[in-house]
């Protein structure tokens, strides 16, 4: 049924994803985050980038942070749909990437205008079910750190987008191509979230995040999970400090295939999931 609704709407709601005391731990780090950081400034290796000025601040790079930002790049709670839906399985380039990964905080007034969809879509965010096999471009994991419902700023969906041929008309009115947005095209609907859940969903969706009204702000983390041959958006790259202090299966997942560089004293090897593979055929 899972696979069935993610084809048919582009996303999943994962209740209960983050369990407590993790959920208390990434509140606590929020807690600490300098509300003055000037754009471009830095804090504990993330770097406050907001998307443009409507969404809020938003800290790119947040798993340089560590600690509980590290726990949740591979949660069971979403690790195998994202190896299955993004993880190019079975392939000669089997494995994960995180691509991009950001806190967001949005306060009254705060919203992210409709975008994507896979009308003129990029690569990136493609949606593709072939042979039986999900290749998804990018598929995002958005954490609630806070209830999100009525007046909160809840994410947006069209679902189906990621599969339609023609543009939303009128994409201005609902925020897009840097318009302003006070309402919702009746196709679109509001994942509104209990804090502790996650909403999976295709990049290639029409997406965005609704109007916050509310007082207060919403607490969000994202994380874009794509194929072991991607690259960073931004162009961001992990630190040896924190690739060395992984478990082996998040490193592979931050660096999928390590780098060699000309005059490295090694063999480079393949995605790690083949590599695994080829170690056990070799054993056998
Ligand atoms: O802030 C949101 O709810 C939507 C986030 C978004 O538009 C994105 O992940 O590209």
């Amino acid at each position: 049924m899972e696979d069935y609704l993610f084809d048919l709407r582009g996303y999943l709601i994962l209740k209960n994803a983050i369990e407590p005391q993790l959920l208390d731990a990434l509140n606590a780090e929020f807690d600490q985050f300098p509300r003055d950081l000037p754009m471009g400034g830095w804090y504990k290796g993330a770097q406050r980038r907001d998307y443009n000025p409507a969404t809020g601040m938003e800290l790119h790079h947040c798993l340089e942070i560590g600690g509980p930002f590290e726990e949740l790049i591979d949660n069971p709670s979403w690790l195998a749909y994202v190896q299955k839906y993004a993880g190019e399985q079975g392939t000669y380039v089997e494995g994960l990437f995180i691509d991009e990964c950001i806190t967001s905080q949005r306060t009254s007034g705060g919203f992210h205008g409709l975008h994507s969809g896979r009308y003129k879509g990029a690569l990136r965010g493609k949606y593709l079910y072939e042979n039986g096999q999900f290749t998804c471009g990018q598929v995002n994991i958005l954490m609630a750190l806070t209830d999100i419902g009525e007046g909160d700023g809840a994410t947006t969906i069209i679902p189906g987008s990621h599969k339609s041929n023609l543009p939303l008309p009128h994409p201005r009115e609902y925020g897009g191509e840097g318009g302003k947005t006070d309402g919702l095209p009746e196709c679109a609907i509001e994942a509104q979230l209990k804090k502790g859940d996650a909403l999976l969903f295709v990049d290639g969706v029409m997406h965005g995040g609704s109007n916050r009204t509310n007082p207060g702000e919403r607490r969000v983390v994202i994380y874009r999970y794509g194929p072991s041959w991607g690259r960073t958006r931004y162009g961001y790259e992990y630190s040896p400090e924190l690739l060395n202090r992984l478990t082996p299966q998040r490193r592979a997942i931050l660096e999928p295939v390590p780098p060699c560089r000309p005059g490295d004293d090694f063999i480079p090897v393949e995605a790690p999931a083949v590599a695994r593979r080829a170690r056990e055929a070799a054993a056998k």
